[in-house]
Parts: structure tokens; C-alpha cells; sequence
């Protein structure tokens, strides 16, 4: 990857990952109601997974919520997806005022305890949307874990606003 790509793709992601405007934050209300998702392994499950896409062109953000029940913490440390390309862990900062991205190494839920990847914090960076990215579907997420461990989800796909 040249420096122009990288250049370029920072910029994108940082578009992709914009802070939930008011009418976002609406429809969030509204999708706690709708069924989670859930596939356990050693009591961690996600809860209310989607893909925020905008355009193919443009790197997709993934949300969920990890939650642990087992007795001891589990650490996050990647992901990938046949919807994606590459997916990277990331997290949005505020310095100064801006947001900034960041690549994140791992992330380690607590034990009983949950942790968002949500629009303004952690995320998944879907770096090059695929074909079967595409609104109204979904798409196969696979965690993975430091213990070896794997959890696939179903993603739905979701407009920027979230619908
Ligand atoms: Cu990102």
C-alpha cells in the first residue's frame, strides 16, 4: 500500500465512522426492540450486531456489543469477514475536539461484564466492502479470540442512519 492509498483510506474511514447524529441516536432507541443475535461460546455473546455502509468505495463500521458471562475476561484481538476484505479493530478518540481513529491491538471485556462497539468509540473497520454488502442484507462476522476461541455473527447491513 503507497502512502496516497493510506492517505486516502484514512480519510474514508474517518467519514464512515461519523459520531451518531440526533436522528441515530432515535433509531438506536428502537433497535434494542428488535431480536438479538446472539452465538454463544465459553458465555460470550454478541448483542444487536449491524454494519453501518455507506458506499462500496467507502470502509463499512461494524457494531455489537460483546458480553461475557464467563468467570474469567476475554480478550477480542480480530475479526474477519467475507463482506469486508480486511476488517481491523478501531477506535474512535476525541482529541481536541476532532475525532481520530485508532487501530486497537485487542479488547478485553471483563468477566460478567459487556463492553459497545458503538458509533464514537470502538468499531470494526470493514475495509473494502464487498458485493454482498449491500442494504437489507447481512453479512458473517467472525471474532476472534486470544483463548483460540470464534464467534460468528450475522451482521445486518444498515444505511448510515442506521435503517
Ligand atoms: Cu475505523
Amino acid at each position: 500500500m503507497n502512502s496516497t492509498t493510506r492517505t486516502r483510506r484514512k480519510r474514508a474511514c474517518r467519514r464512515a465512522n461519523r459520531p451518531a447524529s440526533a436522528l441515530t441516536a432515535i433509531l438506536l432507541g428502537t433497535a434494542v426492540l428488535a431480536p438479538t443475535l446472539a452465538a454463544a461460546a465459553g458465555g460470550v455473546s454478541v448483542e444487536k450486531p449491524w454494519m453501518r455502509f455507506i458506499i462500496k468505495a467507502r470502509p463499512a463500521a461494524g457494531y455489537f456489543t460483546l458480553k461475557n458471562d464467563g468467570d474469567s475476561a476475554v480478550e477480542l484481538t480480530g475479526a474477519s469477514s467475507s463482506g469486508c476484505g480486511m476488517v481491523m479493530l478501531h477506535q474512535t478518540k476525541q482529541v481536541n475536539g476532532v475525532d481520530r481513529m485508532m487501530m486497537v491491538k485487542s479488547v478485553t471485556v471483563p468477566a460478567h461484564g459487556s463492553l459497545s462497539f458503538a458509533p464514537g468509540g470502538y468499531h470494526l473497520m470493514c475495509m473494502e466492502p464487498q458485493n454482498n454488502m449491500a442494504i437489507g442484507a447481512s453479512v458473517p462476522v467472525i471474532l476472534k479470540f486470544a483463548n483460540g476461541k470464534t464467534i460468528t455473527a450475522t451482521f445486518p447491513v444498515k444505511g448510515p442512519g442506521g435503517m
